[in-house]
């Protein structure tokens, strides 16, 4: 007797993706802004949580924010657990991080509502400031799930206007009392949008997410002497901005030399005072590598600490430079990969396995339980963009993937 597939319902899952869309909804574009714990943020978890209320799953936010809602279950047992991220970057999509939470919310709807027994249950989480936009690094809150870092730690990061993520929490009204650590969940399985052009480019329906690449973000503040534009000598200028575009070269030189899946970023360039006709004091600057060798990444990040020196000796502007986040390359479960293809086969959807570009909470929860990623296509490969776009046949394709794993895992006892 063939196993009759349960399915979600794709118009409801679109409808709660174009809901939350609304809210931080770029004027005249179909983004959205919600920075992690602004109000916009804020609104975007009591929508989501009114959601998961309706469902009557229990609740529970912990003191970095991060909110677990579990189906309601006798067994008491660890649940299969699936998430994302509802926080999006200043110029974010409507399906970055939040298909993965919608989905998972989606999925126990489906299966509360179609009365599916289970030897354990599922949970959907959020985790805060994924994008680590606003507050490096990024994948905080799952980060501080897992025990990767001190709560007391990620309370005190700050912003570039000096308020702190405990701050911010209090004011949103989501600091919570669940315990940190976190439980380790039986298993965690993350459907996101590819945000890149792999799936697309091949015909591709569904990624089998083999793990996540290498991810390093060092911020440096390049300090010279701001002087007048017009009166000042070239022969007497320290100025930052040319040691920033040098390092911007550089990268993007280093990046072509290394080849491979190595990609650089110099994504925040900021002069001080950001003037036409002044020189400028300071510039601070980002500059993001990834690989998905981290003997490689080292290098990399070695040649750019000389080169930096170099640069700013050559012009007499002084460096500060601070890492924001450095995380290893994360392979995930075997187990969980295969099931992924599997159920994608069984599904008729053509599918690869792939490794992700971009960071995600998953690669948090590799480290405390067997784990793996589900990917859907990205319209012309774009993401941290207001166009940003998967076609609701994908989303629905994704959601009963998702659906399908879980209720497999939730069946798997893993040696
Ligand atoms: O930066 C990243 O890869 C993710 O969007 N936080
Ligand atoms: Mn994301
Ligand atoms: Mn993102």
């Amino acid at each position: 007797m063939p196993r009759t597939i349960p399915r979600v319902d794709g118009d409801r899952l679109l409808r709660r993706l174009l809901e939350l869309g609304r809210i931080g909804a770029i004027e005249g574009t179909t983004g959205c802004c919600r920075l992690a714990l602004t109000d916009a943020d804020r609104d975007g978890r009591d929508l989501v949580r009114a959601r998961m209320d309706e469902l009557g799953l229990d609740v529970e936010v912990d003191g970095i924010g991060n909110v677990v809602a579990t189906m309601p279950h006798p067994s008491g047992r660890a649940p299969v657990m699936t998430g994302s991220h509802i926080d999006t970057v200043a110029t974010g999509g409507r399906y970055d991080g939040n298909l993965g939470v919608l989905a998972g919310l989606e999925v126990i709807e489906t299966v509360m509502t179609e009365g599916i027994e289970l030897a354990r249950p599922l949970a959907v989480a959020w985790f805060t400031d994924e994008e680590g936009a606003r507050f490096a690094p990024d994948m905080l809150g799952s980060l501080v799930y897992v025990g990767g870092m001190p709560i007391e730690e990620a309370l005190q990061i700050t912003d570039r206007d000096g308020a702190s993520v405990g701050a911010e929490l209090d004011r949103i009204g989501y600091r919570g009392t669940a315990p940190i650590p976190g439980r380790a969940p039986h298993a965690f399985v993350e459907l996101h949008i590819e945000q890149g052009p792999v799936l697309e480019d091949a015909g591709l329906r569904i990624g089998a997410v083999e793990g996540v690449q290498g991810i390093s973000w060092t911020e440096l503040t390049l300090t010279g002497r701001s002087c007048h534009a017009g009166t000042t000598p070239m022969r007497l200028r320290r100025d930052p901005g040319v040691v920033a575009s040098r390092v911007n070269l550089f990268v993007r030189e280093l990046t072509g030399r290394l080849g491979g899946t190595q990609v650089g970023t110099c994504g925040v360039i900021a002069p001080t005072p950001n003037l036409v006709n002044v020189v400028p004091s300071t510039v601070t600057m980002t500059v993001d590598l990834r690989n998905t060798d981290d003997a490689v990444l080292t290098d990399a990040e070695d040649e750019l600490a000389e080169f930096v020196a170099r640069a700013a000796a050559d012009e007499g502007v002084e460096v500060a430079a601070r890492s924001l986040a450095r995380f290893a390359p994360v392979e995930f479960d075997r187990r969980v990969v295969d099931l992924v293809a599997t159920v994608a086969d069984d599904h008729g959807l053509d599918h690869r396995r792939m490794p992700s570009g971009a960071g995600h909470d998953a690669q948090m929860f590799a480290r405390i339980c067997p784990t793996a990623m589900i990917f859907t296509p990205s319209v012309d490969g774009i993401s941290h963009n207001v166009d940003e776009l998967t076609h609701p046949a994908d989303l629905e394709a994704g959601a009963n993937v998702l659906l399908d794993v879980m209720l497999r895992l939730a069946e798997t006892e893993f040696a």
